[in-house]
């Protein structure tokens, strides 16, 4: 569908190009065959424009197609995860993670809300405790796939939560959260990567906030007292491996192709706290992780338990960590699938710093940490990240410039030896004031060089007007070859606010179509009904025990097993529905009016929900998702009767 090499159409850019004077056959292609074979010069040849603008618009695959990648992406401050298709930048579904959804009943669902609380710290715990139990908002930068031998291997997403210093995995059979951990020692999780190899393995995840340890109301005017926190989470257990104590504050991370380093930047080395201290120095500096030395340490003891997690200390000096001087400020931490360079960028700075990781070993046995540096090419102002196309290219967004800067890292090194050669192939416009870009499969070995999406944080004119607050605009950049000019071929508006993505080949994710009767998010409930001697698959059973009453469902388009149910006033229900209906797509749920209630029910799901019956009267029970034809008559009623009045 792509005009790359397409397998499916069987028509290539130029057999395209040649057949444009067809009008009539045209608006098909261009839906079929994707924008990417260049709508605007097409309408040129018949189409009329707004016809060729509104194939363009319906992105670069036609209704009925599928996409060739996966793109996950992050929402920022909404909390949530979010599928699109690439290239049709079609958004397929969100993943509530951090935030509450009134969809599907995250974060009011008794399995979610376990899997919310169930990594909290007891002391966290305790604060929510009058709050409503669980955090209610997010922050999410950063998606990242699990790895094996250095490319994705469709397992799980991490994603962080810089709001309040979690990490959430996501299992990507069914994309859920299946585990969210709070991560004790460290302030406000922010960048976070993936272990590349040989697996992950371990999963990284930056404290960027310092702040004193332990945090118990000392040393706010004492901030030489403040403390910032590296983590290595071992994500197959979900649990903090162990945490180095670093110099500086911490913001973007990224890790080798070798199993041996992980990087940080550090954009506030000065550990100021004002604006003006964290800016004062001309040099900040990208911290280098050791892993080996560090997991050695950790083996022999040397490390301090702080709330049951093994912290060494890295500070400079350490032989833990080396760093690496870098101009002021930088932001984004890139590992290029040469497995060679890591890019750093300058954000305050017009550069980004290339640094050659074989020459690291060396700098851990006592050379020069400048000595690693191979490239510094000047690129333009406000670089923030930078993405790679698998042939010794690199993309840098420029957030001043509003540009997307392409360039050749082996010339880069080149010029960097003093040859008089210019890096910078390509500079395209986006609209506006980009931040994250990403390339397809380009975080991993198999980087293809096909797409770039750019996620621009303003979209100022490009969309009607929204009111004072706009959509963010995310991009769709056609790379093309090295022989033509990159191209955007979709604006594509967002809600608050990606700030990075991945682009994953489609056949490595292979989501089931129904759940697993015996999956492990939904266990629990399908063992507490069995416990009071109800078969989930077959029930329709009120249980009361005291205060506590347990009704017990299934749903089965287009009806529930019971029609109605009664409870007392004060009474602590405990709803539990088994959809036994294992169509694919025939989701139900259940929302209980005027009652704060509600639930998603995918099919052969089991959800459940528990809480206080204190209004009294009847309250229509009813399926939320569109299920049949009869779906407005899927409801039942709950008696709530009210307490004797004395
Ligand atoms: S950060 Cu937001 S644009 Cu959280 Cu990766 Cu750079
Ligand atoms: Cu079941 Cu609508």
């Amino acid at each position: 569908m792509t005009d790359h090499d397409d397998g499916k159409t069987g028509l290539s850019r130029r057999s395209l190009l040649e057949t444009t004077a067809k009008g009539a056959t045209l608006a098909g292609l261009a839906g079929a065959a994707g924008v990417g074979v260049g709508v605007g010069g097409l309408a040129g040849g018949g189409i009329p424009a707004a016809r060729a603008a509104e194939a363009g618009a319906a992105g670069t695959v036609a209704p009925g197609q599928l996409d060739d990648y996966y793109g996950f992406w992050s929402s920022g401050q909404s909390g949530e995860v979010r599928i699109f298709g690439v290239p049709s930048m079609r958004e397929l579904m969100r993943i509530p993670v951090f935030n509450v959804d009134s969809a599907t009943g995250w974060g009011i669902t008794n399995e979610s809300r376990r899997i919310l609380t169930d990594g909290l710290t007891e002391e966290t715990k305790k604060f929510l405790a009058n709050r409503g139990g669980i955090y209610t908002n997010g922050d999410a930068h950063h998606p990242h796939m699990s790895f094996t031998e250095g490319t994705y291997d469709g397992r799980y997403l991490w994603i962080n939560d810089k709001a309040n210093t979690r990490v959430a995995r996501i299992r990507c059979d069914v994309m859920k959260p299946d585990k969210i951990i709070e991560i004790p020692n460290a302030n406000d999780i922010h960048g976070l990567r993936p272990q590349k190899y040989p697996r992950t393995g371990y999963v990284f995840a930056n404290g960027e906030h310092e702040a004193p340890l332990p945090n118990d109301g000392r040393d706010l005017d004492n901030p030489s007292a403040y403390r910032c926190i590296f983590s290595a989470i071992d994500g197959d257990e979900m649990t903090v491996a162990w945490q180095v104590i670093v110099d500086g504050n911490l913001d973007n991370c990224d890790a080798d192709y070798d199993g041996k380093y992980a990087f940080s930047t550090s954009y506030n080395s000065e550990m100021g706290v004002t604006m003006a201290e964290m800016t004062a120095a001309e040099q900040d500096h990208v911290v280098v992780f050791n892993i080996k030395r560090i997991e050695e340490a950790v083996k022999a003891g040397k490390a301090t338990m702080m709330n049951g997690v093994p912290v060494l200390d890295g500070r400079k000096g350490s032989p833990y960590t080396a760093y690496i001087p870098i101009s002021n400020s930088p932001h984004g931490c890139n590992m290029a699938p040469d497995r060679i360079h890591l890019v750093v960028n300058g954000k305050l700075s017009p550069t980004v710093t290339v640094v050659d990781v074989r020459k690291l070993d060396a700098v851990f046995d006592g050379a020069e940490p400048r000595s690693a540096v191979v490239a510094e090419p000047q690129l333009g102002l406000g670089p923030l990240h930078t993405a790679f196309d698998g042939r010794g290219n690199a993309y840098t967004t420029l957030f001043i410039d509003s540009q997307m800067a392409k360039w050749n890292i082996a010339t880069a090194v080149e010029q960097f030896q003093g040859k008089d050669v210019d890096p910078i192939l390509e500079k395209l416009d986006v609209m506006y004031q980009p931040g994250h870009n990403h390339t397809s499969m380009g975080e991993t070995l198999e980087a293809d060089g096909k797409w770039l999406v750019s996620l621009n944080k303003f979209s100022k004119d490009r969309f009607l007007n929204t009111g004072p607050l706009k959509p963010e605009n995310d991009q769709l950049i056609d790379i093309g070859g090295d022989d033509r000019p990159m191209k955007i071929v979709h604006d594509g508006p967002t809600y608050a606010e990606p700030h990075d993505c991945i682009i994953v080949r489609a056949d490595i994710v292979n989501p089931r179509n129904t759940w697993d009767r015996a999956d492990p998010i939904f266990k629990d409930t399908v063992e507490l009904i069995k416990s009071k001697g109800v078969d989930p698959e077959n029930a329709a059973d009120v249980i009361r025990e005291g205060n506590k009453v347990f009704v017990f469902m299934t749903s089965q388009a287009p009806m529930f097993s019971l029609d109605k149910f009664e409870v007392n006033e004060g009474d602590e229900v405990t709803i539990a529905i088994t959809n036994i209906d294992d169509v694919d797509d025939l989701t139900h749920g259940l929302t209980i009016s005027n009652y704060n209630v509600v639930m998603e029910i995918a099919p052969q799901a089991t959800a459940s929900v528990t809480f206080t019956a204190d209004r009294p009267g009847v309250h229509w029970y009813y399926c939320q998702w569109f299920c049949h034809a009869l779906h407005m008559e899927m409801r039942g009623r709950m008696l709530v009767h009210p307490k004797a009045k004395a």
